[in-house]
């Protein structure tokens, strides 16, 4: 086998559709992978799709047909031999397009999520040859589906339950609507002789007795030249080599690999992430194998147990016979242009990820089946993926074309995967049995087909052919084993549920009138950070509702959301930047209000998974980490909430109680200090408890009244203590709260690599932080909302290649706390 990239020379031109004059039929240099939008930002023909209002400016593109073509050199087309296959592969098409090679049409694609395979030896003759992709509008595309099939519901106008593109490409609550076109994963002339393997799927296992077992099945394609012969399967790990014989004619083999004691794979914070090399070779009689294939696996089994129990129905992840609370995420596509996503941008982010203490990422129904770099660096970190198939907020048709397409993405992509030890679940899609249920879809489909084909039936079928290893579920939210009229999907007593009446309508304190099995979705928006709004967004004013700040701000009464969730909770703010502050604390302490309760109900609740951890461009959203990279509040809120060993304030039974949840192996043994105390600093009542949490389990402690019941609410704080936790908890909202606005004096040095920054309290200040990117866009502080007691002192670390005046990093905007947004008006209003 022998691969040639093809990715040199290619040129793009917008052929039809309402293109602006600049641009139509002008030709520019295209970049494979790629994407058209980001050949003319290259040629310098469209500003920055993300800066300000351009997003509305490039409405044009989505009906615009577009050319790639290049000329493929003779050595790549050299005439083939006798017995020689050469085919041309496409990894992925964005996505409605036909291949033409040396003028000769050789198919059209449909579906960006899977690949595509045109055997061209018959058109070789060694001369240069043109090869061109012709992209027509997605958008059109799924237009005439909806004429041809009748519409389905969906969350969002434009159909993208009409096409096999990423959905999130039509724009989504956090997303803009930039519709792609292009070439966007790697193409290739692959030159065979006699067989090659087209496709391997290495199913993993331990048994009882710690052998470790590589079930590598190979399904072969056979060239249809020269001779069918008998050839050899070889797979080989850790030293141990097997190998069968394929007879001549077959198409399948399997051959299996033991590894006694086989080092186990852990997610991080369990243990170890010890990975095999695995090398497969499809040989014949010749030294030189026709084929290999090499990846890395790991040893561990996972399963989702959804054993019912007295409550219901649970949904524990199990790894290696260990239940784990999955403490994570929603994963979102990291660019809305996916070719700029390097493997280095996807190890920041899942870094990110690791800092806030998560063990599994959710890739997201609505965006794609990611890289195989994203789920290596899950392998090597330790992060448990759930993969969604490609499916969200519509219903989706079942008739064809889509089920074939549906089928042949399914298949593909499941044994694409099967390697990785974090890939821990398949599951049908997103919202879509709820969308069933209760958003009208009923009424409108008047008996059409929505999908549930797809959940029931075709996707849990190719899981259990292709990769009987892992567990799949129908949709999330869902209820394991029951139709979605018998049991509504996101029953809080089984299976896994989505908390959106929080965000959409409720306060987040309404997080604890449920305990959900498993919450797989919950979240609230904040804008990003400042430094990342200063650069994309340049309003003047700059406010919630100026133009272009507004058109970063997709989600469905988004600002109005905001403010009704900030307004129980904190003061009213009185301007842009008191504004930014307040919704970005608010969304912290929301979301780690959430992970708190989830935490605290282990082992009932098995995990909680925030929407979202990422974003795909500049916006305010859910996410923890911003388009620009930069963690927002909620990430440090993340990363005290999801911390392994946690105390918190729960009500439990109508009374105040300590809940300390040991999310280790090791017991957690200690003494708890807890004293409730006045801001200024008088201590009004204490206590000592001994502490003694068993292995991954939580503990409730009681508290008594004289602990838990302030004399004068407004000022006064409840503290647990005790080696490497706290708990802080107050008797009253903070805009009721008497704060001292002044509690803090701060001094900045200049040290290695940054700043250190000494910040004393003199009165009881709350969620400290130190906003380092309003100094310098690539200051980083490493932690931020912490409780200062009166007399106590928290030095910040701040990381920047920046030089600049220390105490700009004590300045009003920068050291910010709750106290602050207590201060008095401030001149500039
Ligand atoms: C959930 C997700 C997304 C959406 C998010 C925020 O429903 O599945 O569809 O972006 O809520 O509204």
């Amino acid at each position: 086998m022998i691969r040639h990239a093809v990715h040199d020379g290619w040129h793009l031109t917008a052929t039809a559709g309402p293109v602006p004059e600049d641009i139509a039929g002008r030709t520019v240099p295209a970049q494979v992978p790629g994407s058209a939008h980001l050949d003319l930002l290259a040629a310098g023909l469209i500003p920055d799709p993300y800066l300000d209002r351009v997003e509305e400016e490039l409405v044009w593109a989505h009906r615009t047909h577009w050319r790639y073509a290049t000329t493929v050199p003779a050595d790549l087309a050299a005439a083939p031999a006798d017995d020689e296959r050469v085919d041309l592969v496409f990894e992925g098409l964005d996505t409605v397009a036909t291949v033409e090679w040396g003028g000769h049409a050789l198919g059209t694609t449909a579906n960006m999520h899977r690949s595509h395979r045109f055997d061209v030896r018959a058109l070789l003759d060694g001369a240069p040859a043109d090869l061109a992709v012709a992209f027509r509008p997605a958008i059109e595309y799924a237009e005439e589906m909806q004429e041809r099939l009748g519409a389905r519901p969906r969350a969002y106008d434009h159909p993208m339950n009409m096409v096999r593109k990423m959905a999130c490409s039509f724009g989504w609550d956090w997303g803009p609507d930039l519709q792609t076109a292009g070439i966007w994963k790697p193409v290739r002339l692959e030159r065979w002789r006699s067989a090659r393997l087209a496709e391997v799927r290495p199913l993993v296992t331990v048994a009882d007795d710690g052998t470790g077992r590589a079930e590598v099945h190979a399904v072969l394609e056979r060239s249809g030249l020269g001779d069918d012969t008998e050839l050899t399967l070889t797979a080989e790990v850790a030293g141990r080599r097997a190998e069968v014989t394929v007879p001549a004619g077959a198409t399948t083999a399997t051959v299996t690999v033991e590894v006694p004691d086989a080092r186990l794979w852990w997610p991080v914070g369990h243990g170890d992430q010890p990975l095999y090399d695995l090398a497969v070779t499809l040989g014949a009689k010749d030294p030189e194998p026709l084929d290999t294939y090499a990846r890395r696996i790991g040893f561990r089994t996972v399963t989702v147990d959804t054993t019912p129990d007295a409550i219901g129905t649970p949904f524990t992840f199990v790894v290696n016979g260990k239940p784990i609370f999955a403490k994570g995420a929603n994963w979102i596509p990291d660019d809305h242009f996916l070719t700029r996503v390097t493997r280095e941008r996807l190890e920041r982010r899942v870094d990110q990820a690791l800092g806030a203490h998560m063990n599994m990422l959710r890739v997201w129904g609505g965006g794609i089946y990611e890289s195989d770099d994203f789920y290596d660096i899950c392998d090597e970190r330790g992060v448990l993926v759930w993969q969604d198939f490609l499916l969200a907020c519509a219903a989706y048709p079942e008739e064809a074309p889509f089920w074939d397409e549906f089928e042949a993405e399914a298949r593909e992509n499941v044994a694409r995967l099967t390697p990785h030890p974090s890939l821990a679940l398949w599951n049908g899609g997103n919202e879509n049995l709820w969308g069933w249920m209760d958003w009208g879809w009923q009424e409108r489909l008047d008996g059409r087909t929505w999908g549930l084909g797809y959940y029931t039936e075709l996707f849990p079928r190719v899981v259990a052919e292709l990769d009987p290893t892992r567990a799949y579920a129908d949709g999330s939210p869902y209820s394991p084993r029951f139709a979605p009229e018998d049991k509504h999907p996101n029953d809080q007593d089984h299976g896994t549920r989505h908390e959106w009446g929080v965000w959409n309508r409720l306060d987040f304190t309404t997080y604890r009138d449920h305990i959900p099995r498993f919450c797989s979705e919950f979240g609230f928006q904040g804008p990003p950070t400042r430094a990342t709004l200063s650069a994309w967004i340049h309003d003047e004013p700059l406010s919630p509702t100026s133009p272009a700040f507004l058109l970063h701000q997709k989600a469905e009464d988004g600002n109005g959301k905001l403010d009704r969730g900030l307004a129980p909770h904190l003061p009213e703010p009185r301007d842009f930047e008191e504004w930014h502050w307040a919704t970005q604390l608010n969304q912290a302490r929301a979301v780690a209000f959430g992970i708190e309760h989830f935490r605290s109900w282990w082992p009932r609740t098995a995990g909680a998974l925030v929407w979202q951890l990422n974003d795909c461009w500049p916006v305010t959203s859910w996410a923890a980490v911003d388009g620009d990279e930069r963690p927002k509040p909620l990430w440090y809120g993340l990363r005290h909430a999801f911390a392994p060993r946690l105390l918190t304030f729960q009500p439990r039974e109508g009374r105040t109680a300590l809940l300390a949840v040991n999310d280790t192996d090791d017991p957690w043994h200690g003494q708890l200090l807890l004293r409730r105390r006045s801001f200024g600093g008088e201590v009004l009542d204490s206590a000592t408890i001994s502490l003694d949490v068993s292995a991954r389990s939580v503990a409730e402690l009681d508290l008594s009244d004289s602990l838990v019941k302030p004399a004068d609410a407004a000022r006064e704080v409840l503290v647990a203590t005790t080696d490497g936790a706290r708990a802080v908890q107050l008797f009253a909202e903070d805009r009721d709260l008497a704060y001292d606005p002044d509690a803090l004096t701060a001094e900045a040095v200049a040290v290695p690599g940054g700043y250190r920054i000494d910040v004393t309290a003199t009165s009881f200040a709350h969620d400290v932080a130190i906003l380092a990117d309003r100094v310098a866009p690539d200051a980083r502080v490493d932690d931020m909302l912490v409780p200062l007691l009166p007399g106590e002192t928290h030095t910040f670390t701040v990381h920047t290649d920046a030089r600049v005046d220390p105490a700009s990093f004590t300045a009003p905007l920068v050291l910010r706390s709750a106290n602050a947004l207590h201060a008095p008006r401030r001149a500039t209003r």
